[in-house]
C-alpha cells in the first residue's frame, strides 16, 4: 500500500493554520481589551511523515489506520504564563465542544506527571476542515503548558532526538532535577501571580497610551 502523503497532509496543514489563528485571535481580543490573556503564545506543526511512520511502526498501527490512531499528526501548542491559566484555556476549548470542534479525550500530565518529568495538558479533538473536495474531519492534539513546562519539554525533546531515545543516565538525572526546578518555578510564579498580572495590565495600558500619541 502506497500513501499519497502530500495529499493526505493538506487538510492537517489547513487545520493547524486555522486553529492557531483562532487561539491567537482570543489572545489578541484580551489584549485589545487591556485584559490579562491566559494565552501567551500559540504554535502549530504538522508531524513529519518520517515521524508519523516511526510512531505507527512503534505502536503496530497499520498504514490504513494511521489517520484514525495517530492523534497528533496535527499538533497545536498553547503556552501560558501560569499553571492556573491552563484550566482557563481548557475551559475555552470546552466551550467550543460541539461547535467548531469535538473533544475526543483529555490527557492530564500535570496531575499525572510522566515518568520522564514531562508536564502538559493534552486535549485531543476532531476538527472539520472544508477542503476543495468537501468536508474532512481530522484528529488534532492541543497541548497546553506553561512557559516553564515548554522550556523543559523542548530541551528534553532535543536531547531525546540527539541520543535517539537513549538519554544517558547522568543526563536523565539532570533532566529530572530540571523538571523539579521547572515545577518549583511554576509554583513560585503562581504565588506572585496577582502582582505580575496587575503589573502587566498596567504596562499594557501604558504602552497603548504611548502608541495613541
Ligand atoms: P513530536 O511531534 O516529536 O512532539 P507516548 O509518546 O506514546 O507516550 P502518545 O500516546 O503518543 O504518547 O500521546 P501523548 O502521551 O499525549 O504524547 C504525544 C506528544 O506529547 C508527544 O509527541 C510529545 O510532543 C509530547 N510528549 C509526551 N511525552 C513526552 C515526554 O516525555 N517528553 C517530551 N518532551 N514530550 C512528550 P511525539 O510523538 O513525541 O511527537
Amino acid at each position: 500500500m502506497i500513501l499519497d502523503w502530500k495529499k493526505i497532509l493538506i487538510p492537517y496543514k489547513q487545520a493547524v493554520e486555522e486553529i492557531v489563528v483562532k487561539f491567537e485571535s482570543i489572545k489578541n481580543e484580551y489584549r485589545e481589551l487591556d485584559k490579562y490573556s491566559p494565552i501567551e503564545f500559540v504554535t502549530g506543526r504538522v508531524k513529519k511523515v518520517s515521524s508519523i511512520l516511526d510512531k505507527a511502526k512503534k505502536r503496530g498501527v497499520p498504514l490504513e489506520k494511521i489517520e484514525d490512531e495517530i492523534e497528533d499528526i496535527a499538533g497545536i501548542r498553547i503556552m501560558c504564563q501560569f499553571v492556573e491559566d491552563i484550566d482557563k484555556v481548557v475551559r475555552l476549548i470546552k466551550r467550543r465542544d460541539g461547535k467548531d470542534l469535538k473533544i475526543i479525550c483529555e490527557k492530564d500530565y500535570i496531575t499525572n506527571i510522566k515518568e520522564s518529568g514531562y508536564r502538559s495538558y493534552h486535549v485531543i479533538i476532531k476538527y472539520p476542515v472544508q477542503t476543495a473536495f468537501g468536508e474532512k474531519e481530522i484528529l488534532a492534539e492541543i497541548q497546553i503548558r506553561t512557559l516553564a513546562m515548554n522550556f523543559w519539554a523542548t530541551i528534553e525533546h532535543s536531547l531525546n532526538y540527539k541520543f535517539e531515545g537513549n538519554i544517558p543516565q547522568n543526563v536523565r538525572e539532570r533532566l529530572k532535577n530540571a523538571a523539579e526546578a521547572a515545577f518549583k518555578l511554576d509554583k513560585e510564579m503562581s504565588e506572585i501571580r496577582d502582582e505580575i498580572m496587575e503589573a502587566q495590565e498596567a504596562f499594557q495600558v501604558k504602552s497603548t497610551l504611548i502608541e495613541d500619541i
